[in-house]
């Protein structure tokens, strides 16, 4: 890890406030599938108008979503409540990625759509329909109820794919044929978890087959990493995320088992529960995949209010990917605002 210096003329004279240094992550936030889910819902509101209907949260942020709703996105759970006069609005899918059931739907609906689904999410869709293809049970890793587990399980007929939670979800699974199994996971699960629990299928399924991929993405992997360095000694950790985003209640999860003596999930600046924080010298500071970094710096300016703030960015990881957007959008450009917004840096 190297640890660079936020530029000096960030630091205003705060000499009678008591000393704090944040370590800040990089990377954090947004990943590329992320920026690219934003992407096309700006792309399609400039090139179709509004409405355009979003099925589930494009990604797991109210900031965001509330952003895009002020642009003309509106927000349904299921395609049922686009209302028939508007059948001929486009409608987008999550991030998070659909069971198939859901194209087939917007089809017999007569909806265009246009599907955002990660293409990382789409590999592990591509990763159990070949071990179903090939005559393997698929063991899908990850959490119950989580739209991207719902996504990948309706890939698959029924009964060719059995969820695996935790170790007691192992040790009560029944095989049909133990030696045709093959597994993979939720994209956004904590790295060390759930090689705990591949190890331990390993051990009853010893000819378990593994994608021919890793599921766990590098952004999940990389902001994991990063937070397992700087959290280590940490007085608080602070994870910038959503309660029902996975892979930011996992970096929490990690920082806790890093060494942090505190770890916390908030939303915004106004979440901080400063009455419970106390005397802090050291503070860890990242964000999930889905949180905008305008978050991160309104953190640190609250920070900066009750404390000499002095910030370390510690960088574990070059990020350089990006994915591109269909190419029923890629006629329409985006302004420099537009591409701050879908940056989240606005
Ligand atoms: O971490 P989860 O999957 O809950 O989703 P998010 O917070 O919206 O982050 C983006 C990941 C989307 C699909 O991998
Ligand atoms: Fe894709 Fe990973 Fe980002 Fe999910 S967290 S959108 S899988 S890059």
């Amino acid at each position: 890890m190297s640890v660079r210096k936020r530029r000096p003329d960030d630091m205003p004279d705060n000499s009678s406030k008591p000393p704090l240094t944040i370590r800040l992550c990089q990377p954090r936030g947004f990943c590329a599938g992320v920026d690219r889910a934003i992407q096309i819902v700006v792309l399609a509101l400039k090139k179709y108008g509004a409405p355009v209907y979003v099925r589930h949260e494009i990604v797991h942020n109210r900031y965001v979503v509330e952003g895009l709703q002020n642009l003309g996105a509106v927000f349904v759970e299921e395609l049922d409540e686009i209302p028939d006069e508007h059948h001929e609005r486009p409608v987008v899918f999550s991030a998070h990625g659909v069971p198939k059931s859901v194209p087939a739907d917007a089809q017999a609906r007569n909806l265009f759509y246009l599907d955002a689904t990660c293409p990382l999410v789409s590999k592990v869709h591509k990763q159990a329909m070949r071990h179903q293809r090939l005559g393997r049970h698929v063991l899908l890793i990850g959490h119950a109820g989580h739209p991207e587990v719902i996504g990948t399980m309706g890939q698959l007929p029924e009964g060719s794919v059995t969820l695996i939670e935790n170790e007691a979800d192992v040790a009560a699974f029944v095989p049909e044929d133990a030696d045709a199994l093959g597994f993979v996971t939720q994209t956004t699960l904590s790295v060390e978890d759930t090689a705990g629990l591949i190890r331990a299928l390993r051990q009853r399924f010893p000819t378990l087959t593994a994608p021919a991929a890793e599921s766990i993405c590098y952004a999940t992997t990389n902001r994991q990493e990063a937070v397992k360095e700087t959290a280590v000694g940490a007085d608080l950790f602070l994870v910038v995320g959503a309660p029902n985003s996975s892979n930011s209640r996992r970096l929490v999860e990690v920082a806790e088992r890093a060494g942090a003596k505190m770890s916390l999930l908030v939303q915004r600046a106004s979440e901080i529960p400063w009455q419970n924080i106390g005397a802090i010298s050291t503070l860890g500071l990242s964000a999930g995949a889905s949180a905008p970094e305008i978050i991160v710096d309104e953190i640190v300016n609250a920070f900066r209010e009750r404390f000499d703030v002095r910030v370390d960015l510690a960088v574990t990881a070059t990020e350089t990917e990006n994915f591109p957007v269909m190419s029923a959008l890629r006629d329409v450009e985006l302004t420099p605002s537009d591409m701050a917004f879908v940056n989240g840096t606005v």
